[in-house]
């Protein structure tokens, strides 16, 4: 364990020590975020009437939306100059979500992520292939900086260009990986390829996450790239990966660190407080968070709690795989895309109708997405009678060309664009699009 005194604090410390942490909070959002201190005069409630973490259901939950309202730094309780680093994850539409960190946030991270990867297996003196991705997602300087901390040599490979990160496998003999699942798979294969058997390779742990995965999948990759794998889950809003991970001789729910990020499960339409093991949305108060603190956050991700203490001895709550999400969220390749994104960026574009159809595969080992828009009449109409066939098939590569472009450039997802003639987007009995054809088989 990274932090064994902090991990298996007994449950009532713990409770006292997060009570203490949650009055702190909430007096700090009350002075320093006007949304907030809105929120508890709508409520009729100061910080002080919550007492603890048992009270927290008076309070209504923050969301995506709220934090769009406030784009970029709205929600933030310090001024700019006390950041010292911004992340961003997708928004609902065209602006991406800002979360920032105060040095002692970045403090935190590191600490939760160096917990993480020793829960997963990881020691000191071990080579960290770190391919998930850098920049303005909270992956790969996330784990980048907890793997410093925990004290493991990093490198810090990024995602892509899969040929050379077998190069680096095969030649600096690294003991953990981390990525997400889909590409954990994808580097097996590769692996296989080059000659390398999974017997053979330096990989004892892989960390992943970031996108919804299974058992099989575990197999699959613990197999392929002879490793024991365990789960990593977080989210930029709360801190990014490092809310929990599993334990990688347990392999049975991941342990959240619940010191920083109190778990609640609720009813995806009730909001109400779930009973221990049932499934529902996982809600999570951040209880160190200087730059950005979030009370009952809303992540939309379904799973169950346990808070028996676990056969580790960590006494710190376990949630369990992602089922789900309880709104239209996808994931591709571990990037997060709601459908608005992309309706936004059809409303640019005057020939396409609004009726679209996402459809994802995983052909291989990887997501694709394809995204199949109609022709308005009018523009069918156009390209029909107005135009030669050559100069017709142009316009409509051009349009396709222009959209995926768009949504390369907003979302960061390469997507294949179809333009069809009005109506003819396959539709279910009832007449109706399918906006959503999910056709991965997880
Ligand atoms: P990250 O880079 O950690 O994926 P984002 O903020 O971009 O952070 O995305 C967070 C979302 O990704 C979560 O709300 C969840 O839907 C999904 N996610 C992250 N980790 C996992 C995981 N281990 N299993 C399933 N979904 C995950
Ligand atoms: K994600």
């Amino acid at each position: 364990m990274f932090n064994p005194e902090i991990e298996t604090l007994p449950h009532a410390k713990l409770r006292a020590l997060q009570n203490e942490r949650l009055r702190n909070v909430l007096e700090r959002v009350y002075e320093n975020v006007p949304f907030y201190r809105r929120m508890f005069d709508e409520q009729g409630l100061k910080p002080h009437h919550i007492k603890g973490v048992d009270d927290l259901e008076e309070l209504p939950f923050t969301r995506k939306q709220h934090l769009r309202e406030g784009y970029p730094f709205g929600l933030f309780a310090v001024p700019q100059s006390e950041i010292v680093r911004l992340h961003a994850s997708s928004g609902t539409t065209g602006k991406p979500t800002i979360v920032g960190y105060t040095r002692h946030d970045l403090g935190v991270f590191a600490e939760v992520v160096a917990r993480s990867m020793a829960a997963a297996g990881a020691r000191p003196g071990m080579i960290f292939h770190n391919a998930y991705g850098y920049g303005l997602f909270t992956g790969g300087l996330g784990l980048h900086y907890g793997g410093e901390r925990l004290g493991v040599t990093v490198v810090p490979v990024s995602g892509g260009m899969t040929e050379r990160q077998v190069t680096l496998i095969r030649d600096l003999k690294p003991q953990v990986i981390a990525c997400t699942p889909s590409y954990a798979q994808t580097l097996a294969e590769a692996l296989t390829e080059a000659g390398v058997a999974p017997e053979e390779t330096s990989l004892k742990y892989a960390i992943l996450g970031a996108e919804p995965w299974t058992e099989a999948i575990r197999r699959d990759v613990e197999a392929g790239l002879g490793v024991k794998a365990t789960n990593i889950y977080g989210l930029s809003e709360i801190i990014g990966p490092g809310v929990s991970n599993e334990d990688v001789h347990e392999q049975d729910g991941a342990y959240i660190w619940e010191d920083h990020f109190y778990p609640e499960i609720v009813h995806p339409e009730t909001g109400e407080r779930l009973p221990e093991g049932e499934a529902g949305v996982l809600v999570l108060t951040t209880l160190t968070k200087e730059a950005l603190p979030l009370i009952r956050y809303w992540t939309g991700d379904i799973t169950t709690l346990t808070r028996e203490v676990g056969p580790s001895g960590r006494t710190h709550a376990r949630m369990g795989m992602i089922r789900g999400r309880s709104d239209d969220m996808l994931i591709i390749r571990g990037v997060n895309l709601y459908p608005t994104q992309i309706e936004e960026i059809l409303a640019d574009f005057p020939e396409v109708a609004l009726h679209y159809q996402l459809a994802l595969s995983r052909p291989h080992t990887l997501d694709e997405l394809e995204l199949r828009l109609e022709l308005t009449q009018e523009a069918f109409h156009h390209l029909g009678c107005d135009l030669t066939r050559e100069e017709s098939a142009q316009v409509v590569r051009e349009v396709c060309r222009r959209v995926q472009g768009r949504i390369k450039d907003t979302v960061g997802i390469t997507a294949r664009v179809t333009l069809l003639a009005p109506g003819t987007a396959p539709r279910s009995a009832g007449g109706k699009l399918r906006r959503i054809v999910d056709e991965r088989s997880l």
